[in-house]
C-alpha cells in the first residue's frame, strides 16, 4: 500500500491541482509544502523605466523554499518515493539543493546534493543543512557536480532531481499556466534567466500546452537571459570557467541547452546576456523601488528588460510583459550586504535615534 500523504494548504499542492496535467499515477503519494500559487504582482514604478502597457512579477521566491525549484521538486520527489528509491541526488548551485532537501525530509528520503566549493550563497547552504542532507562541497564547479551526479545515479539506486530528470520540467511548467489563468492569456513577453536552461524549457512547454488546449489565444515571445561571464547559450559555446556575482547562474555548460534553444526560436525570443553591473543595477532597483527583494540571478531578467527598453524600446511598446522572480535575497545575505551601505550604529536613546533618523 502505499501511503498517501494530503498538502496543507488550503488550495491543496501543485500535484492536487494539476493532477490531470502531470505525470502522476494513482500510486503516486500527495506531497505538498505549499508550492505553486505564486503571487503576480503589478509594477508599480519600475514600468516607468520601460514603457510598455503591462509590467508584472511572477514571485516563485514565495515558494516554500523560496525559489521556483520547489514546483518540480514536489513532482521528481513523489516519483522517487512511488518508486522506492532510498535516496535523491542532485548538483547544485544551491537552490536546488534546499528544495530537493526540503522535499526529501517531507517524504522521508534521504538527500545527498553536490555543489561549488565556496560558491554557494549561505541560505542556500543553510537550507540543505537545516533539512539534513548530505551536502558534498566538489572541489569544481556546478558542471562538474553535474557530470558526477549523473554518473552516480546510473551506478547506484538513488534518483537524480536535476532538471535532467524530466518530472522537475513538468512541475516546472505549471508557473506558465499560473501566468496564463491570472491574466486570460499569455503575456507578450516572459523574461526569465537562464542558468542550467531547464526553467526556459519548462515555461515553453507550458505556454505551448495551454495554447494546444485553448486555454490561452497566444505564445509568448521567451526572452532568456544569461550573465555575461557565464554565457555559453550566446556564446555558442561551453564556457569552462564560468564567473558571475549571480552564482545560481554561474554555469558553463547547461543540461537542457538544446531545448531552450528550440524555445527561443519556436517563441520567436531571443537569450542575450546582461553583465554583472547590470544584474547588480536591477536587483537594488527592484529592491528599492517595487519591494521586491530577491537574488542576483533572478534580476538578471530584469537587467534584461532594462536593456531591451534601452536598445529598442519600441518592441516593448503596447506590451504585456512578465519578468520571473525566481529565488529570494535572502538567499545571499552577503551580496545584499557587501555592496549596500552598512546598517548605521546607534546609541540606544531616543534623541540619538532621531538625530540618526534626520528628525532632530
Ligand atoms: C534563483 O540550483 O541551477 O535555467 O542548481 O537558482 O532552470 O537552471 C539554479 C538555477 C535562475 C536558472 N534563478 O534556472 C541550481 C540551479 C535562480 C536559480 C536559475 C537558477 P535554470
Amino acid at each position: 500500500m502505499t501511503e498517501r500523504l494530503t498538502g496543507t494548504s488550503a488550495a491543496g499542492g501543485l500535484l492536487e491541482r494539476y493532477r490531470d496535467r502531470l505525470p502522476i499515477t494513482d500510486e503516486t503519494p500527495m506531497l505538498s509544502l505549499g508550492e505553486g500559487g505564486t503571487p503576480l504582482v503589478r509594477s508599480r514604478r519600475l514600468i516607468e523605466r520601460v514603457g510598455c502597457k503591462d509590467l508584472y512579477f511572477k514571485l516563485e521566491m514565495c515558494n516554500p523554499t523560496a525559489s521556483f525549484k520547489d514546483r518540480g521538486m514536489v513532482v521528481a520527489v513523489a516519483r522517487a518515493a512511488e518508486a522506492r528509491v532510498r535516496a535523491v541526488l542532485c548538483a547544485s548551485t544551491g537552490n536546488t539543493s534546499a528544495s530537493a532537501a526540503a522535499y526529501a525530509a517531507h517524504s522521508g528520503l534521504e538527500a545527498f546534493v553536490l555543489v561549488p566549493h565556496g560558491r554557494v550563497a549561505r541560505g542556500k547552504l543553510a537550507q540543505a543543512v537545516a533539512h539534513g542532507a548530505r551536502v558534498l562541497a566538489l572541489r569544481g564547479n556546478f558542471d562538474d557536480a553535474l557530470a558526477i551526479a549523473r554518473n552516480v545515479s546510473e551506478k547506484h539506486p538513488v534518483s537524480l532531481v536535476n532538471s535532467v530528470n524530466p518530472y522537475r520540467i513538468e512541475g516546472q511548467k505549471t508557473a506558465a499556466f499560473e501566468i496564463v489563468d491570472e491574466l486570460g492569456d499569455a503575456p507578450d513577453l516572459l523574461f526569465i534567466p537562464v542558468g542550467n536552461a531547464g526553467n526556459i524549457t519548462a515555461y515553453w512547454r507550458g505556454f505551448v500546452e495551454y495554447y494546444q488546449a485553448e486555454r490561452a489565444g497566444q505564445k509568448p515571445r521567451l526572452m532568456g537571459w544569461q550573465a555575461a561571464g557565464a554565457a555559453p547559450i550566446v556564446r555558442g559555446e561551453p564556457v569552462d570557467d564560468p564567473q558571475t556575482v549571480a552564482t545560481a547562474i554561474r554555469i558553463g555548460n547547461p543540461a537542457s541547452w538544446e531545448f531552450a534553444v528550440t524555445a527561443r526560436d519556436e517563441s520567436g525570443g531571443q537569450i542575450d546576456a546582461v553583465t554583472d553591473d547590470e544584474i547588480l543595477a536591477a536587483y537594488h532597483l527592484l529592491a528599492e523601488e517595487e519591494g521586491i527583494f530577491c537574488e542576483p540571478a533572478s534580476a538578471a531578467c530584469v537587467a534584461g528588460l532594462f536593456k531591451t527598453a534601452a536598445e529598442s524600446p519600441e518592441s516593448l511598446r503596447d506590451r504585456t510583459i512578465v519578468c520571473v522572480i525566481t529565488g529570494h535575497g535572502l538567499k545571499d545575505p552577503e551580496t545584499a550586504l557587501a555592496i549596500e551601505t552598512e546598517a548605521t550604529e546607534v546609541d540606544a536613546d531616543l534623541s540619538a535615534v532621531e538625530s540618526a533618523m534626520g528628525l532632530a
